[in-house]
């Protein structure tokens, strides 16, 4: 960027003695300031090409990701020149995140940094507008993401399960050398930072050693490991009953394509055949946001008079969104009932709620901040009424209020104290979602208490949360190995189903050899998210959970803890999001629980009566995978 530093490239530090011509405290000022100036045109293009796919769209937002990534690495160049001068706390932290500022570290080379943003944003785009298609010409029928999520969700048939889950994995085919060559310019990047690889910058970023992060997670796992081997013990007994010899892979592993999900991640669509006491307490919050789906439609179609079939279609769209935006409101409510603002007005205007269908739009639920002061703050999912999204709401509503929180912060300490925080917001406030809570958003009927009911919402929440930690951790695995070299690339779909094994227990029902690319299919890895935030975030919100339930005075056993309305609890949370990352999060998170450890003995707490509960349902299965 013009007029901006003077260090020259390549050179190394200056001799301590001799201090910079700008103060680093003016530097980081300057730096802060290009970031603002720069965020929302750089933001509108992205969002543009996620709400729009299109050439053109891909053009603008590769071109604006170019010129910030360039901006970066001159920035990062700069800051060479400051290590062994004075400064303060604060200028030393923003200049030690200045680097780890994109989880897309570019080379500096210019022809290889626009390379490495037109293949991100050709990859994100793909994976946006995968489409499974079957039969020819005019007895051609497609199905896109949310069409064959369905089928797995709902579907029981067995052939009608696999071929979603087959045909969903066809569209990630043609990524894979884009992937290989987009890994290899990101290492290149990482590399010209100073770091080994680009794993080794991802595991940079939390305040602590790379290698004693990496061996923090393998301990947080163990922790929980018992608890998912016992879950996916039940399960795979229950899948045995149901479908016979096919309900596993060799007797051992869960089938892929059985899981009520494309991923494995979230087994919670299971829960007509999985739920342990059918019918006892009524937790069947899909069918109740589809009846009401059901009645505002009926209710706009009443109101007409004619009623030809693209009408219709049309108030079909309405009620579409009337859902949609009725379900975001009660998530608001919960989060304004904690003492918080509520959502600018512009968030309903902006925000992409429903899938449109005039064109490709990458669904994967999204939060957005457009502009440094977060007056402009969005949502982009492509809503249906069903329990699984009205949860998702709850998070992306997470980092909207993280945004809105920390939105006085310099734009470098504007972000998560660490990236598994950021996702953890929305999450702890889904665990309030007791019966209780449910009840008073008129979601279920009067909350059943009785041992058989508790075991029952124990093993709901069991089935979103503690089947996705191993996935949580499996995505990096990968990744991570990807970037080091110890996953070449010849055997990235091998590598991919041995992690899913040790650590999921799950595996395809037919080989998935090399000539697939299924690691693709996930939006993340297209996506270049990454994803161990979310493992450390399914630790952290129980650990949130438990400090606001405390906070809220709360009395009794942990997984009965309902925090809604309580002011008490909104304020220290309030008071955590603020400081975004403008201090180590060792010292948030003491600020908010006492401690300064992630520790999964709060997720065991919650889940004590289950634990006890599938003890007993297991004794002499023989378990393990
Ligand atoms: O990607 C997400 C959010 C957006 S940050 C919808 N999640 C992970 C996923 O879907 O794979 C939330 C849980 C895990
Ligand atoms: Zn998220």
């Amino acid at each position: 960027m013009a007029g901006c530093g003077s260090a020259p490239e390549g050179e190394t530090a200056a001799p301590v003695a001799e201090a910079p011509k700008e103060s680093a405290d003016a530097f980081i000022a300057r730096v802060n300031k290009t970031m603002a100036e720069m965020m929302p045109a750089g933001t509108s293009a992205a969002w543009l090409s996620q709400t729009y796919i299109n050439d053109d769209t891909a053009r603008l937002a590769a071109a604006y990701s170019e010129k910030q990534l360039a901006q970066l690495n001159e920035f990062v160049e700069q800051a060479k020149q400051y290590e062994g001068q004075p400064m303060s706390e604060s200028t030393a932290r923003a200049i030690a995140l200045l680097k780890l500022g994109t989880s897309m570290p570019a080379p500096k080379d210019p022809a290889k940094l626009k390379r490495l943003t037109e293949l991100a944003t050709g990859l994100d785009q793909a994976y946006g507008s995968g489409s499974y298609c079957t039969g020819e010409g005019e007895e051609q029928v497609c199905r896109q993401i949310g069409e064959l999520s369905e089928t797995l969700a709902k579907s029981r048939d067995y052939n009608a399960q696999l071929e979603a889950w087959q045909g969903w994995h066809t569209i990630s085919v043609p990524m894979r050398a884009d992937y290989q060559e987009f890994a290899a310019l990101i290492n290149e990047g990482a590399r010209e930072m100073g770091y080994k690889d680009a794993g080794h910058m991802w595991r940079s970023g939390y305040d602590m050693d790379p290698d004693a992060f990496k061996a923090e997670t393998d301990r947080l796992w163990g922790q929980v490991k018992p608890l998912y081997d016992n879950l996916h013990c039940y399960v795979r007994s229950e899948l045995t009953e149901k479908y016979g010899d096919q309900g596993t892979v060799d007797g051992k592993y869960l089938p892929a394509h059985l899981m009520g999900n494309l991923w494995q991640q979230d087994w919670g669509n299971l829960w007509d055949f999985l739920q342990p006491y059918p019918g006892v307490g009524d937790l069947d919050i899909s069918k109740s946001l589809e009846d009401k789906r059901a009645r505002l439609f009926a209710d706009r179609v009443a109101k007409l008079r004619d009623t030809a079939s693209a009408r219709l279609v049309e108030e079909g769209i309405a009620a579409d969104f009337d859902i949609a935006k009725d379900m975001t409101q009660l998530a608001e409510g919960f989060y304004t009932g904690l003492g918080m603002p509520a959502l600018p007005e512009s968030f309903y205007e902006k925000s992409q709620l429903i899938k449109p269908r005039d064109r490709d739009v990458v669904c994967h639920a999204s939060a957005w901040q457009m502009n440094p002061d977060a007056s402009d703050v969005r949502m982009k999912m492509c809503i249906k009424p069903n329990e699984e999204e009205l949860t998702t709401i709850y998070h992306e509503l997470g980092h909207i209020y993280y945004y809105l929180a920390y939105k006085d912060q310099p734009p470098i300490f504007q972000s998560g104290a660490h990236d598994g925080f950021h996702e953890a917001i929305g999450d702890t406030i889904v665990l309030s979602m007791t019966p209780d809570y449910l009840k008073s958003i008129n979601l279920v009927g009067d909350a059943v208490v009785s041992e058989q009911a508790t075991i029952n919402e124990q093993m709901r929440m069991a089935l979103a949360k503690v089947a996705f930690m191993p996935f949580g951790l499996m995505i990096d695995r990968w990744r991570w190995g990807v970037f080091d070299g110890s996953i070449a690339p010849e055997n990235y779909n091998k590598a991919w189903w041995e992690l899913k094994a040790q650590y999921q227990g799950v595996a395809p029902s037919s080989p998935r050899g090399e000539d697939f690319f299924d690691p693709g299919a996930k939006y993340h890895v297209p996506g270049n998210t990454p994803y161990t935030r979310y493992f450390l975030s399914h630790v952290l919100q129980f650990q949130f959970y438990k400090a606001l339930c405390d906070a809220s005075g709360h009395e009794g056993p942990l997984h009965t803890c309902n925090f809604a309305g309580n002011k008490e609890a909104g304020a220290k949370f309030w008071a955590m999001l603020q400081k975004g990352q403008s201090q180590p999060w060792q010292q948030t998170m003491k600020e908010l629980t006492g401690t300064e450890t992630m520790d999964a003995s709060a997720v065991l707490e919650y889940f004590g009566p289950l634990q006890g509960w599938l003890n007993e349902q297991n004794q002499g299965k023989s378990c393990g995978f």
